[in-house]
């Protein structure tokens, strides 16, 4: 079960930042479940060896190892017994999978206040937590419609427009390129985040800065909805978040790239939207500037400096 999710995380089956969230605890939770220890500091190791294996399978969604470490950390208390440990640990692990997604509803009840009558969206990539705002402004009868882009190579924007049709919401889909061709016509670009660092820089799919470059230009409004758990603790050190690069066969096939001798093909999963890009960002805990960031850091998700100097595990990203 832990190598099976590991590896459907690794080839995107289950892809999305809070997805993979919180199928990585649901692994964690099976295997803990599972896992023959004789004292609870053998429970402790087997669980940090299988979280390890989790947590390299992709390096950009910060909410892989902050839902990690977040359950991880129920077992640094001290336990009478192997059985108490475990029990304590399935219990945090249900508390994460259930507030994940009760974050979700409520960014959508708070974005949703954001969408306007006679709006036009655009959105990039399939978030389900961009997902949420809109499906909720249609729920409590906002009238607006979608341009989707197509997202390649991995084409995730064939996710958005399925779940914008089952809707009933109106949407054009349209090729990545032509953000900026539409842009003018759109009030509020709309997306979700693997990653937000203490400046307030968010790290989404490649092509959604440039979004954010033309809604810049255009003076369109761009909000992120994103639960805290994609804000990046270890930024506040001035560690960066490592951008994911893929196989360059998901971008040319490699019988048509092996024709070519000169040519790299480079293959970005995500890039990295300036704070100055980024209007609001939505979180589960209200609707903030994205120079709140450090703020959620410290008062929501409860890291400090003095943590990491004291030695704390660490929960962001190398690179
Ligand atoms: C997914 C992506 C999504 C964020 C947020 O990239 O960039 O916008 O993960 O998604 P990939 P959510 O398809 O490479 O995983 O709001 O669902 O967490």
């Amino acid at each position: 079960m832990l190598a099976d999710t590991a590896e459907k995380i690794k080839s995107m089956e289950v892809r999305g930042a809070g997805r993979i969230a919180r199928e990585a605890v649901k692994a964690l939770r099976d295997h803990a479940t599972s896992l023959q220890a004789a004292t609870v500091a053998e429970f402790r190791e087997g669980m940090e060896e299988a979280a390890s294996v989790l947590v390299s399978t992709r390096p950009t969604a910060v909410s892989l190892p902050n839902a990690i470490h977040s359950v991880m950390a129920t077992l640094r208390r001290d336990f009478p017994s192997v059985g108490s440990a475990r029990g304590e640990f399935l219990q945090a692990c249900d508390s994460f999978v259930a507030a994940s997604l009760l974050a979700v509803k409520k960014i959508g009840e708070i974005g949703a206040r954001h969408i306007r009558d006679g709006d036009v969206l655009m959105t990039h990539c399939n978030s389900e937590a961009a997902l949420a705002c809109m499906l909720e402004a249609w729920r409590i009868g906002r009238d607006f419609s979608v341009f989707a882009t197509e997202v390649r190579p991995r084409n995730q924007g064939l996710l958005t427009i399925g779940t914008l049709e089952e809707a009933g919401i109106p949407t054009n889909f349209i090729v990545d390129s032509a953000a900026r061709y539409f842009m003018n016509e759109v009030d509020l670009v709309i997306v979700g985040a693997d990653a937000i660092s203490v400046n307030g820089a968010v790290v989404n799919k490649i092509g959604t800065s440039q979004i954010a470059l033309a809604a810049h230009e255009a003076r369109t409004r761009v909000m992120v909805a994103a639960e805290t758990y994609k804000f990046a603790p270890r930024t506040i050190l001035g560690e960066f978040i490592r951008i994911e690069e893929r196989d360059p066969a998901e971008v040319l096939p490699p019988d048509i790239a092996g024709k070519f001798r000169h040519v790299r093909v480079r293959n970005p999963a995500f890039d990295v939207t300036p704070a100055e890009y980024v209007d609001l960002i939505v979180t589960e805990a209200g609707a903030i500037p994205p120079q709140m960031a450090y703020i959620v850091i410290r008062d929501i998700l409860g890291w400090d400096i003095g943590d990491f100097m004291h030695g704390m595990p660490g929960n962001g990203r190398e690179g």
